[in-house]
Order: structure tokens, then sequence, then C-alpha cells
């Protein structure tokens, strides 16, 4: 298995189920950026020349949670998912999918209007549209986890996903001075060897 990475990314996230689980895998760096992600070999790979791409024999696969998804049933590893019957079992599809639905997209725009775009082309309305939108976002994962200590019940791939995300949102500068609960998640996230280990390939 071959994974297509970039240290700051969302192939963190599947690093971080890889070493979570002890699984041996290719990789593939790259500088997040770099012109060599729009080469036209890896062109071929993934279409937009974004990470994580997800290769395994004929297999490729593109989007962090799919190639979750794809990793777990691979492996038949279901420490990292709720069983249907678990009463945590919505909130696992919940907060899996609120990744990439609710808290990247006005990431997305944060990034390309403070740092992607030249100073002359970047919109300030954007960006503070954006930050409000990301805080309410951030307000009910906050609101979600008082009294627990991972989105559905033990530590999940709901973590891997939403927990990444809110990372990513701490380092971008979000406001976290009244999100008490995030702050304790995300030292508790950042602790576990396999996110250090998945952060700094
Ligand atoms: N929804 C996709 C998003 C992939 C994506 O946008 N990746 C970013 C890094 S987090 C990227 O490769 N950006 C580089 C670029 O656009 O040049 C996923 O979850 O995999």
């Amino acid at each position: 298995m071959k994974l297509y990475y970039a240290r700051n990314s969302r192939a963190v996230r599947v690093a971080w189920l890889l070493e979570e689980l002890n699984i041996e895998y290719e990789i593939q760096k790259f500088d997040l950026g770099s012109k060599e992600m729009r080469s036209p070999d890896y062109l071929e790979i993934h279409p937009m020349g974004r990470v994580p791409t997800l290769e395994d024999g004929p297999v490729k696969i593109f989007e962090s949670g799919a190639i979750i998804q794809y990793i777990l049933e691979k492996y038949k590893n279901n420490s990292l998912v709720p069983s249907f019957e678990d009463q945590e079992f919505s909130n696992y599809l919940q907060w899996f999918h609120y990744a990439e639905g609710m808290i990247m997209p006005p990431m997305n725009i944060i990034v390309v209007e403070t740092i992607l775009l030249p100073p002359e082309r970047r919109t300030e309305v954007n960006v503070k549209r954006a930050t409000k939108l990301l805080n309410q976002m951030l307000i009910a994962v906050d609101a979600h986890m008082n009294n627990r200590d991972y989105l559905a019940g033990t530590f999940s791939a709901a973590d891997l996903m939403t927990g990444h995300a809110v990372i990513m949102a701490d380092r971008l500068g979000a406001d976290m001075s009244d999100k008490p609960n995030l702050l304790t998640y995300i030292a508790r996230l950042t602790e576990r060897s396999a996110f250090q280990k998945a952060s700094n390939l």
C-alpha cells in the first residue's frame, strides 16, 4: 500500500490510521503546494493533484474519508468503528462526515484568502464570513464534547476525521477561547504517538 502524503494536510488522517493499526505502508512525500503535486505522473493518479491518495495494487483512491473506510474494511478492523447496535454508532457516522461536510469548507476559504492568494486578490469579507461560519461549526463540536473524551465513545475513526479537522482549525488560528472542551480534546489527540508519527513523516 502506498500513501501520497504531505505534512499539515488531510493525508495525516490516513497516516494516523495506519500508525494506530500498525499497518506497514510505503509513502511518497510531497511539500504541500509544490509543483511535483501537479506533475503529469501524479495528475494521472489524482486528477486535481491533491493529497491524500492511496494506491493498493490495482486500487487507486482519493478522498481522505473514503481511504479511511477502505483501510478499515480491508483489514476488517472494528476497533475504530462502533457496531450498528452501539448507541454511539450514529454519533460515529455524523462526526466522521462532519469534518469534510462542515468544518473544512470554511477552512478552505480561510486558507485560500489568507495564505494562497496574493495579497492584492484577497477579499476581507470572505475571510470574515468564513471565520464566523467556522466558529459556529466548532461551537457544535465543543458542545458535543462536553463530558466526553472522544466523539463516539472510545477513540474511533470519527476522531481521525473531525478530530484532525479541529486540530487544523486550531493551528490556523480559530478562536478556541470559548471552547474549553476542544482544547482538552486537542491535547488528548495530539499526545497519541500515532498522531505524532503521522504528523512528522
Ligand atoms: N476532500 C479531500 C480534500 C483533498 C485536499 O484538498 N487536499 C489538500 C491538502 S489538505 C491538497 O492536496 N491541497 C494541495 C493543492 O490544492 O494544491 C480529502 O478529504 O481528501
